[in-house]
């Protein structure tokens, strides 16, 4: 193998020549092998609708200009596209369906093993979604928000809006949006009817399909919103917290159990479980007894609440297996590499997967259900302890790189931090420090990483012009993932590469809050489905100052746009009036039309566009001034 390793993250850069001493292919081995990838596929021109297809449409416009039924190069790009806004939908959903099943059974009393953590922000919740709190019990009211949110799921009438969504943006926004006819009435007759209306035969009209596409991605953001925050309800609300990030977090004097995918449901009871079976790991002979640490954006989630560490983001999981100390890695759903049986069998470690609906051949699994939450965490515990046994003391190399990373921003914990400098208008500052433009605007970093780019390094990149521009940043996702390893979510990072007057105000607040120095440069948000977090901080300013969201200097950018999911959420980032910059090639642009509405088509419709920009110094650049033109707008 001749290994092209498009990475920036050292403990890649260290881990990949054991790949391939071993023999063993990982992500960047077969990205190489699928060079040259297909055109057609990358303009998004490949039909696969039907079987009397795949169909493809010439981008050069000498060969077929339309498929077999008829569908054109407009049709075909609008219904791809939309179809992974759907997919994207989907997978946040049925995230927020499983939480919300869970808390509605915890209502009941049905699951001793979860709590209700947060129930001042229960009694928020239902307040905010008009269910009666007085004098009630704490479990009925959450019994409610549960059902209350399982509505989005089930409601019939399309002229009544979903719950969470109605109650989480601007009224502004959801005027106009409700005009465009692009809100939600239920998440799973939403993504129904982009199936239907993208079946052989059905909407050809390009902008309707995206429209409808639209209307997905907002269902999108209802999913994630409500997933969201009844995490916090059932797992608390993230605050600050110090931990650390990269492979070397990986002790090898410990039992070493990774936990990858998405869902808390079964990762916070591991961690509870964790502390009980300490003994047992330490008597198999780990001194430090149990070492949890994170992939990806179960990572994410546990890192927010518990301060666990993070080996690392999407790319490089295969990674964290090639140290040889990894002793299990637990998987539940969502962006999990297929590949990582197949590692583990060369190594000691056990790959286990949770969910029946995700499952990976080879793995073993573990058929997870709440009811049996402690039972199922004890039994992955215990794979990961015995295999711990089996480790093999020459295979086992760590590469000693880490970096210290302060997170658990929830959109609470930067109030609270606000109210320490004005405790009756906690937001006042913050919209001071804009208004006078100490803060000139913010940024919502979020996505994944790609093999279409180097991983991570657009995310630095970009984030320092940022900064150096006194715009707050905020990351979720693998993005944050990206920020904590690389070091920038320390108050040293702020010292080093804030603009002056935007490190003023990190520090003002930082020192108010008891940090002993600045907040971090990037403010660790959460997972990917925490991006609604951002939403609330944001609406929270635009109601403030009486605006759109379109009007606010606030931008995202998706530098390693990646999964379905991650076109949902840009998506929704558009239709919600931001600026939202792609720093991959989005899979449109063999259609002028789809690419012109996703760019000045959606700047009319909803304020928000698609800014397409591969070169990360450009958008870096390209963000500012979009920032510098929204100041200009709002007369600031
Ligand atoms: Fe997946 Fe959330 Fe993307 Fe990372 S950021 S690659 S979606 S894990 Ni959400």
């Amino acid at each position: 193998m001749n290994q092209i390793i498009k990475t920036s993250d050292p403990a890649v850069k260290a881990l990949c020549p054991v790949a391939e001493s071993e023999g063993i292919a990982t992500v960047f081995d077969r990205y190489q092998a699928q060079q040259p990838q297909c055109g057609f596929g990358s303009l998004g021109l490949c039909c696969r609708i039907c079987w009397k297809g795949p169909c493809r449409v010439d981008p050069f416009g000498d060969g077929p200009q339309a498929g077999i039924c008829g569908a054109t190069r407009d049709t075909i790009v609008a219904r791809n596209v939309t179809r992974m806004m759907a997919a994207g939908a989907a997978a946040h959903s049925e995230h927020a369906r499983h939480v919300a099943l869970a808390m509605q059974r915890v209502g009941k009393g049905q699951l001793p093993a979860y709590q209700i953590r947060d129930p001042q922000k229960l009694f928020r919740i239902a307040e905010k979604l008009g269910i009666e709190t007085q004098d009630r019990d704490m479990l009925d009211v959450a019994y409610d928000v549960a059902s209350k949110s399982l509505e989005d799921f089930q409601n019939q009438d399309h002229h009544k809006g979903c719950n969470w969504i109605s109650s989480s943006l601007p009224q502004k926004r959801l005027n106009r949006l409700k005009k465009l006819g692009v809100l939600p009435h239920n998440i799973d007759a939403t993504v129904a009817q982009i199936m239907a209306r993208t079946h052989i035969g059905c909407d050809a009209e390009p902008q309707n399909v995206f429209l409808g596409g639209i209307r997905g991605a907002l269902a999108d953001f209802n999913g994630m919103a409500l997933g969201t925050e009844l995490s916090d309800v059932m797992f608390g609300t993230p605050s600050p917290i110090v931990t650390e990030a990269n492979i070397g977090v990986i002790d090898k004097d410990a039992v070493n159990i990774a936990v990858n995918g998405h869902n808390p449901l079964l990762s916070e009871v591991i961690c509870d479980v964790a502390r009980e079976m300490n003994d047992i790991a330490k008597a198999a002979g780990a001194a430090k007894g149990i070492n949890i640490v994170g992939i990806c954006c179960t990572g994410n989630e546990v890192m927010m609440r518990h301060g666990i560490p993070l080996a690392t983001n999407y790319l490089s999981q295969e990674m964290a297996i090639l140290t040889g100390a990894l002793d299990a890695m637990v998987l539940d759903v969502q962006c999990i590499m297929p590949s990582l049986p197949q590692i583990g069998n060369c190594f000691h470690t056990e790959v286990i997967t949770t969910s029946d609906e995700n499952r990976i051949q080879s793995a073993r699994h573990v058929s997870f259900h709440e009811e049996n939450a402690v039972e199922n965490a004890r039994e992955v515990i215990q794979y990961a302890i015995n295999a711990y046994t089996r480790r093999d003391p020459k295979k086992i190399n760590i590469p000693a790189i880490k970096q210290t990373a302060v997170v658990g921003f929830s959109a609470e914990a930067i109030v609270a931090a606000l109210a320490k400098l004005d405790a009756d208008d906690p937001l006042k500052p913050l919209v001071d420090n804009i208004v006078n433009g100490n803060i000139q605007g913010v940024a919502l970093f979020a996505g994944c990483n790609s093999t279409q780019t180097t991983q991570d390094e657009s995310y630095q990149v970009i984030a320092k012009i940022l900064a150096a521009n006194n715009i707050l940043l905020l990351a979720t996702g693998c993005g944050a993932g990206a920020f904590a390893k690389h070091g920038l979510m320390t108050p040293e990072a702020t010292k080093q590469y804030a603009g002056e007057s935007l490190k003023a105000v990190l520090t003002a607040i930082g020192e108010a809050a008891g940090l002993n120095g600045p907040l971090p440069l990037v403010l660790h948000m959460g997972s990917c489905v925490d991006n609604s977090r951002a939403v609330a901080v944001a609406t929270a300013l635009a109601n403030r100052l009486g605006v759109d969201l379109s009007d606010l200097p606030v931008v995202a950018s998706a530098p390693e746009a990646m999964s379905e999911k991650a076109i949902a959420i840009a998506s929704w980032g558009v239709a919600i009036g931001l600026p939202t910059h792609l720093g991959t090639m989005p899979q449109v642009t063999g259609s002028d039309a789809v690419t012109a509405l996703m760019q000045q088509g959606a700047k009319e419709l909803f304020g928000g566009y698609f800014l397409i920009e591969t070169d990360p110094k450009v958008a870096g650049n390209k963000l500012v001034d979009v920032i510098k033109q929204k100041r200009q707008g709002l007369g600031i």
